[in-house]
């Protein structure tokens, strides 16, 4: 018998370390027939012998084996008990906002995706949940809004795209204190660099389809959590409202975290390289990438991510919009695009794309200026990356 069937989930969860977990955490061979990667159940429902009595599955918005295997596996990259696979990101951060209650108040990073921002403002607040946009960058920022309604804190670190670094550890002592829960988007860093139920989170949640997923050919979302009685209401509310992903895209998140490890080493060389070529660069005015020691949270970073990761954005000298969109247009390699995360190289314009739906004064507050451009750094080879920022530049 495969050795592997014989370790139970919590033991590996104990002993593996993560480059082993991204191949075996959470996983066993298929039961039916022993297929090392789990079949994909493309099945809306299973046969019952009597009514309720199943092998573990009756209707597959409420569960599918594909979609078990997935969240197993991203439980263990965050070393979490419970996992839940979504959709899309979104719907995972849905979800979350769905614990709320009408009259409850939720205390979020100001500096974060514009679709988490759209979905607060533009959908939750209609339904009477009210929203803080902070300035984390000192835990005890958030102290001062505070009330005895808030509920939630949601964190976003690195943030997108001004790559900010929050301190989950020290949030986590503000949430505790007050019996709030805590949320972290873990999108950008992924488990690889940092793992947030470690230092005091309640939620990690995930865009799947970046960096976990990998390729850019699936769109999801994640939660994973370590409470039984929140794992419980989370996956009721998955149930209700339905936002679940299918067989086929849990098959490929699942390809995709396999080499989650080697990809990520590879985006934080590359992306160490190009942030460093893009600083001595002068026609850049600016570069954000929390490994450099200049950046205002650098030892933040240092403390909670194993490394800086591939995400860096950058404005040109005198800030000009006309100058920044030439250089997109003007890349060759770089694919412009929205999105981050999968194996090749991507720039974006935040203000007209990832960011529009935030209203331009409270973009530029965060620095999310019209000269603002964002690069996913892929896994190609660094040399061709930089000779095609070099000639967009010089053009
Ligand atoms: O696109 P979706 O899978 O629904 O995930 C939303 C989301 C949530 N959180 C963060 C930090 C994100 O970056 C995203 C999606 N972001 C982009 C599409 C983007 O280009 O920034």
């Amino acid at each position: 018998m495969n050795k592997s069937i014989l370790i139970s989930s919590t033991e590996k969860k104990r002993i593996m370390k993560f480059n082993t977990k991204t191949i075996h955490g959470g996983q066993q061979p298929d039961k039916a027939y022993g297929a090392v990667m789990p079949p994909i159940y493309q099945t809306s429902t299973f046969a019952q012998r009597s009514p309720g009595e199943h092998q573990g599955y009756e209707y597959a918005r409420s569960k599918n084996p594909t979609r078990t295997a997935l969240e197993n596996a991203l439980a263990s990259l965050e070393n979490g008990n419970y996992g839940l696979a979504f959709g899309s990101g979104l719907a995972a951060i849905d979800a979350v906002l769905k614990l709320l209650k009408s009259g409850d108040e939720v205390i979020a990073t100001n500096d974060l995706y514009g679709g988490s921002y759209r979905l607060f403002t533009k959908v939750f607040e209609d339904f009477g949940i009210k929203f803080h946009f902070v300035n984390m960058e000192k835990a005890t920022n958030i102290e001062a809004y505070i009330t005895k309604n808030t509920k939630l804190i949601w964190i976003e670190t690195p943030t997108n795209p001004m790559m900010n670094i929050i301190d989950i550890e020290a949030v986590s002592v503000v949430a505790k204190a007050h019996n709030l829960l805590l949320a972290v988007d873990n999108t950008f860093a992924t488990p690889y660099l940092q793992r947030p139920l470690d230092v005091g989170a309640d939620i990690v949640m995930h865009s799947v389809t970046k960096y976990i997923g990998g390729h850019s050919d699936l769109v999801m979302g994640a939660l994973v959590v370590n409470d039984k009685e929140l794992a419980d209401k989370l996956y009721f509310i998955q149930n209700a409202s339905g936002a679940i992903c299918g067989p086929m895209d849990c098959f490929l998140a699942l390809r995709g975290i396999k080499t989650l490890h080697v990809r990520m080493q590879r985006h934080c060389e590359n992306g160490k390289a190009i942030a460093e070529y893009l600083a001595n660069h002068p026609k850049i005015s600016k570069v954000y990438w929390p490994g450099f020691e200049t950046h205002p949270n650098h030892d933040i970073a240092k403390k909670q991510m194993d490394d800086f990761g591939g995400m860096i954005s950058f404005v040109t000298n005198g800030n000009d919009y006309h100058q920044a969109i030439k250089i997109i247009e003007n890349l060759k390699i770089f694919t412009l695009a929205e999105s981050l995360g999968g194996v090749e190289s991507l720039a974006g314009h935040p203000a007209s794309m990832t960011h529009a739906s935030i209203p331009k004064e409270e973009r530029e507050k965060t620095g999310i200026v019209d000269a603002l451009i964002r690069l996913s750094v892929g896994i190609e080879d660094v040399d061709d990356l930089i000779a095609d920022l070099e000639q967009a530049l010089s053009a």
